[in-house]
């Protein structure tokens, strides 16, 4: 799809979305993206057994199947492969994100930031379990304190990444902690990235959190980009 007022040729735009058994969601998220966009590339990513796939394919979707599923990381590095956006706007497929604030991410980008971060926590939403809440509220502190980057939401799953710093950035994609190291990398590496604040809602169908592992992984991915270990240019 088109947003004609860029300047720099920041003209289009691909969603990348990944599913793993998203059947009860997939036909409202792609119905609100086209309901909002029109008729922007969407590529999923499903590691799905339900018939998740198949909806998508009907709904014109361009599907990448990756099974057995080879894990959060994994599949959005796969969709950031295919997709051929100048921008390209990550968004999880459980309808808890807020498609009609995308023209936001965009525009954005078009102003000349590299990454736009989608932050759910401007204050606890109610959708949000207390004990997820406040696990945020300790990553984005202790990204704070041990990599000098303020953010409020490191794990949000909708972002806008200029597409040249998802080719260059030298990005791990074999984590449930992709969000995490997709901030902080680039925000340590002189990248200019910024947040804004979004609704979110409840989930349509089942949680595919790993609550330990995915806590893990994060304070990895932290530890990884902290200030002690000096800072990486966009050239380096
Ligand atoms: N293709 C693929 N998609 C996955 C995989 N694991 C999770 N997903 C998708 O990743 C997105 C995020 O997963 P969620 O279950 O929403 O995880 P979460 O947002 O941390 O947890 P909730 O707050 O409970 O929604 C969803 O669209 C999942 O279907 C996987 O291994 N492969
Ligand atoms: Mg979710």
């Amino acid at each position: 799809m088109s947003f004609g007022t860029s300047s720099n040729q920041l003209s289009s735009v691909s969603i990348v979305t990944i599913t793993l058994n998203e059947e009860a969601a997939i036909t409202k998220v792609v119905s609100d993206l086209r309901k909002v966009l029109g008729n922007p590339e969407i590529i999923v990513v499903d590691s799905s057994t339900d018939r998740t796939a198949e909806i998508a394919e009907n709904l014109g979707c361009k599907v990448i199947k990756q099974f057995p599923p080879r894990g959060y990381g994994n599949a959005y590095h796969e969709g950031f492969r295919v997709a051929t956006g100048d921008i390209i706007i990550t968004l999880d497929c459980d309808d808890t994100y807020p498609v009609e604030s995308i023209s936001t991410f965009v525009k954005k980008i078009q102003e000349g930031y590299d990454v736009v971060s989608g932050s759910r926590l401007q204050k606890r939403p109610n959708e949000m379990p207390l004990a997820n809440y406040l696990a945020n509220c300790v990553f984005a502190w202790s990204a704070l304190v041990i990599c000098g980057v303020k953010t409020t939401d490191v794990h949000t799953g909708m972002r806008a990444y200029r597409r040249k710093v998802l080719q260059s950035f030298p990005y791990e994609p074999a984590s449930m902690a992709l969000a995490v190291e997709l901030y902080l990398g680039p925000a340590r590496s002189g990248y200019k990235c910024t947040e804004i604040f979004i609704d979110y809602r409840e989930r349509i169908g089942s949680s595919k959190l790993q609550p330990i592992a995915g806590t893990i992984g994060t304070f990895k991915r932290i530890w990884k980009w902290r200030r002690s270990n000096g800072s990486m240019t966009k050239d380096s």
